[in-house]
Formats: structure tokens, sequence, C-alpha cells
């Protein structure tokens, strides 16, 4: 194949820009990326096999898991057992982390918070769906990691990603030298560099949010998508909405065309819907590395604090002076 790289070779060949790792991450991407590959698999045929639909179960956060989120789990969970490069996992699907304590982990330097399968409730409908996953050193001592080693800032991340299932699969991560985009090519099984050095626009025609929530949303933020609707030709007002309701998809196509996803505090949710530790940190960490921006309307998303892993956090994400429009309008309102 001339003139592909695959997703194997670019980790070996941007392997020397991460001095304090001599190939552990490397080889742990490489397994997420090998993951993502079966998930892949099975996404494409859900209609197909008997995986569409629900277990009947109820996950941490109270919603129905589907099939497809249990496989997705237990694939991602198996690849980084057995890859020997992570020694625990925070997972949307689990209650607590998962520890690996046995021979093949017991060097592993990293911990993995992942969503295997966000926005499953669409895969019923044929719509995109995705796997978002973030990656820390271990700080503890040696030996299994502990619920601290999770609560790490955003800032402290070494590398994240996401896998979009769409039209085609992508492969989207950052460790924090930009950002690259691999595309899923089924004739050779591998993900192949399409999208290098990833930059998002400064700015943009298009806005994601779920206006179905109005009434309950803040009042700045009811003045922010008063003004995305205003006509004003020298802003490329009134923008587009576009939202589907499956956080990677709607952050991809904002990613590359420019615009603000915004998922804010309701009445219902004061804290927002979307979890920090494996959405919004990621998401954040690889839209900041392409030049964009990601807060929760008040203070950046990295520099969050968390307090317990599946806690939740408002977020204005993408293009840079979109982000900084919405937060004018809070920081303007004079607080309750
Ligand atoms: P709502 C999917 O359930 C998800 O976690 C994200 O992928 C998506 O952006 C959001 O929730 C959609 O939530 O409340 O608009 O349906």
């Amino acid at each position: 194949m001339i003139g592909i790289e695959t997703l194997d070779e670019f980790i070996i060949r941007k392997q020397d820009e991460l001095p304090y790792t001599k190939g552990e991450l490397s080889r742990l991407l490489r397994d997420i990326g090998l993951a993502a590959k079966v998930v892949n698999r099975e996404v494409n045929k859900a209609g197909l096999v008997d995986i569409l639909g629900t277990t009947g179960a109820i996950n941490v956060q109270g919603e129905e898991v589907k099939k497809l989120d249990v496989y997705a789990n237990t694939r991602f969970i198996a690849a980084l057992k057995l890859g020997g490069q992570c020694s625990g996992i925070a997972s949307e699907e689990t209650k607590d982390i998962i520890v690996f304590d046995d021979e093949i982990s017991k060097n592993a330097k990293y911990i993995v918070a992942i969503d295997p399968l966000d926005g499953s409730s669409n895969i019923d409908v044929n719509v995109s769906v995705g796997t978002i996953f973030s990656i820390y050193r271990q700080v503890s001592s040696m030996g299994p990691p502990t619920l601290q080693d999770f609560l790490q800032k955003g800032s402290e991340q070494v590398a994240a990603g996401y896998i979009v299932y769409g039209s085609s699969t992508m492969l989207v991560y950052t460790t924090g030298h930009g950002v690259n985009g691999f595309t899923l090519d089924p004739s050779i099984g591998e993900f192949c560099l399409s999208h290098p050095d990833m930059q998002t626009p400064k700015s943009g025609k298009i806005y994601s949010i779920n206006q179905g929530y109005f009434v309950s949303f803040p009042e700045p933020v009811k003045q922010y998508i008063r003004y995305c609707k205003q006509e004003d030709k020298a802003t490329n007002r009134p923008y587009s909405l576009r939202y589907i309701g499956s956080m990677v998809a709607d952050i991809h196509r904002n990613l590359i065309s420019g615009g603000i996803f915004i998922y804010p505090p309701t009445k219902e949710a004061p804290r927002g819907k979307l979890r920090l530790l494996y959405e919004c940190n990621p998401i954040s960490f690889i839209v900041e590395q392409a030049g964009g921006r990601a807060s929760d309307g008040y203070k950046r998303i990295l520099d969050i604090e968390p307090k317990e892993l599946h806690q939740r956090t408002p977020i204005f994400i993408g293009s840079e002076e979109m982000v900084l429009k919405a937060e004018e309008f809070i920081s303007d309102y004079p607080s309750a």
C-alpha cells in the first residue's frame, strides 16, 4: 500500500515523542485499536444478529443496557487485561473500578477510563455510536490501582481518543502532540491515517444542543441559543442546529466542520448529563489539542478536580471563538 500508514505504524513512528514510556503506551494504544476493530465488526452487523435490543439490565447510570453495550464493555476490558499494559479500568458500564491484579498486569503503568459504547440508544435506529477512552499513568505505588488513581484531573491524561462507528469507522486520538484520525479500511482490516494533524476551525456555523429541554436551561444558555438563531450576516448567523444525540458523532462533525456542542445544566440535571471521567475529559483533551476550547461555562474542563467516578459536568466545547462567546453570555449574567 503505497503512501498508506497504519495506526500501528504511526504509533511506533511517534513513540519517540513520548520520553516517559518505553513502548508500553504504544502497546496499550494498539490494544485499544484491536478491540475497536472487534467491536466495529459487531456494530456493523447489529441489525443482523441477536445483539440488538436490551439485556433487561439497568446500568449504574440507571439507563437501560443495550446488548451491544455489554458486548463492547466485555471486549475492551478483555483486550486491556490481556495486553498487560493496563492495571485497571473505570467504565461507564460498571459501578466500581475494575482492578487487574494478576501476573500479566503486575508491571502495568497505565489506567483507562472508558465509555465502551456511547450513544447506544441510537443502535437500533442505525445512527452512529462511539467509544471514548482516556489514559492516565497509575500514580499510586506499584500494585493494584486505587480509586484515587482514577480521580486525576483531565490535564493529567497521557492520551485520549474516540472511535466513531459511522458511515465509516474512524479512530481519533491524541497523546498531547496534536490530533490524528485513522479510517478503518475493511479490505485490509487496518486503521489507516486519513486525517493527519487535525485542527478544528476557530469558528463555525453549527450549534449542537438538545433544544427539547429549552424551558429548563439556565437563562444565559437560553440567551445564547437566541443569539445563535438571530440573523447577522457578519457573524454567519443564524447558525445551523445539528444534534443527533450521540456525543462522539456530534463532536466529530463539529471538530472537522467547526461548531459548538453544549450539554448545559438543566432543572432535572443540575450538573448536566455527561460524565467527566470518560466522556468530557477525553473529548476535551482532543478538542483542545485540535485548537478548540472546552469548559463547564466557567472553568476549563481539564482543570476540574474529580470527586467521584461517575460524576457529571456541564460542557461547552468546540470552536474556540464560539465557546468564548457562550461563556460571555454566562459571565455577563448576574449570578442568581
Ligand atoms: P439527550 C448518549 O446517551 C449521551 O450520553 C451522549 O452520547 C449524547 O450527547 C447525550 O447523551 C444525549 O442526551 O439528553 O440529549 O438525549
